[in-house]
């Protein structure tokens, strides 16, 4: 079968769907580390994983709406200079399972671990598009060229047996602040099949979907991608939208994630003891705004304390560009006196003050993205 070469899995994992292959690490094992150890990471796929043995002859080929189109091996791309980015990848369907309890929602179940934090390593996609004649800062190409789309060489049902596709705004490719690599490292590693060898994108602070795995090639192009993925999926429907009256180019392909936190110290079936407890989590903003603030609350949500954030263990979180990693999440922690069994909550701010809305109701979409409403944890105290 297509699914007969997929690489070996931690056992830990849960899996959500095995074909294509998705899965996430339990909540307690994705907080013990600022970053995410690979075999850890979530795993989001729409088809098998390819297998690309001859590294010498893949490259990519940049084209479209440029004067000059070129193929681009690993060697000319190890060649530009190498950046080391953390940044957090959060699947727009993080804490999906939890939307559908509200009302039936369509795409693959997740609980609050479809996201991860690694370091990635690789070229600039500023760099390698300057490579081929395209200035930093570029909003259009003389050719009219707007936006860029990533191609990859999987196969995916929704494409018809075509490849998984994004793009992004030439804009956003061409800054050098935006950060957006081409990767072929994870956490000082190799980049491995399930997460994009041998070259994969990834673009900082928006939501996982436009971070294409194993890139065959770059176009620049004057409207979005038409791709499933950016036209019919990952949008975000009001609730009142629903199968039997969606009208998808009404919307527009959803790029920046909204604030968002979980707490992984606890699951809802967890009986615990009276006495302290401790509450922590992780907190992302998109965009790289960073979190200025984590809410716990011990009574569903009357009273709330602050919880101490820290990415680095032992120092206390200052959301600047000099002391912090503006793409990553922020670790969150509280310890406090648990008495009888109660609801936690937790809900953070991000530095633009944008808060997480209360119910899921509010937010509930037909594709189940996107939920952020504020997280609760159900805890039974037993004497
Ligand atoms: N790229 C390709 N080629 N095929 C895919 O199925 N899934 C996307 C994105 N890039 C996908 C892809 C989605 S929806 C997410 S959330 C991230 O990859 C997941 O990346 P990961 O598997 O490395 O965690
Ligand atoms: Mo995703």
């Amino acid at each position: 079968s297509d699914y007969a070469r997929e690489p070996p899995r931690h056992p830990c994992l849960r899996i959500n769907a095995k074909e294509p292959f998705n899965a996430e690490p339990p909540r307690s094992a994705l907080i013990s580390s600022f970053v995410t150890p690979v075999d850890l990471f979530f795993k989001r796929n729409h088809g098998p994983i390819p297998l690309i043995e001859d590294i010498e002859r893949y490259s990519v080929s940049i084209c479209g709406l440029i004067d000059n189109p070129r193929e681009l091996f690993m060697s000319d791309i190890r060649m530009l200079p190498k950046y080391t980015v953390t940044a957090t990848l959060q699947c727009a369907g993080n804490r999906r399972t939890a939307m559908s309890q509200v009302k039936t929602v369509k795409g693959v179940g997740w609980d609050v671990s479809a996201l991860g934090n690694a370091v990635w390593g690789g070229a600039k996609l500023a760099d390698v598009l300057e490579l081929v004649g395209i200035p930093k800062l570029t909003i259009t190409t003389e050719s009219g060229g707007k936006h860029v789309e990533f191609v990859s060489v999987d196969k995916c049902k929704e494409e018809n047996g075509g490849p998984y596709k994004a793009s992004i705004p030439l804009s956003q490719a061409t800054n050098p602040v935006a950060e957006v690599l081409l990767a072929y490292e994870m956490n000082g590693e190799l980049l491995n099949r399930d997460h994009g060898y041998p070259l994969r994108v990834v673009v900082p602070g928006i939501i996982g979907a436009r971070s294409v795995k194993w890139l065959d090639s770059i176009n620049v192009i004057a409207n979005e991608c038409q791709g499933f993925f950016m036209q019919r999926d990952y949008k975000m429907f009001p609730p009142s939208v629903d199968w039997d009256n969606i009208n998808w180019s009404t919307r527009r392909p959803q790029m920046d994630f909204p604030v968002q936190c979980a707490i992984c110290s606890l699951e809802d079936v967890n009986a615990i003891k009276p006495g302290k407890v401790k509450i922590s989590g992780y907190a992302v903003a998109g965009g790289g705004r960073g979190i200025e603030r984590v809410d716990i609350s011990l009574d569903g949500g009357k009273r709330w304390l602050e919880a101490s954030l820290y990415q680095k263990a032992g120092i206390p979180y200052v959301s600047d560009d000099l002391n912090s990693d503006k793409w990553a999440w922020v670790l969150f922690e509280a310890v406090v006196d648990i008495s009888s069994s109660t609801t936690i909550v937790a809900k953070a701010a991000d530095l633009a003050a944008n808060v997480q809305p209360e119910k899921v109701e509010e937010i509930w979409n037909l594709r189940g993205i996107l939920n952020t409403s504020w997280h609760r944890v159900q805890v039974r105290v037993g004497h």
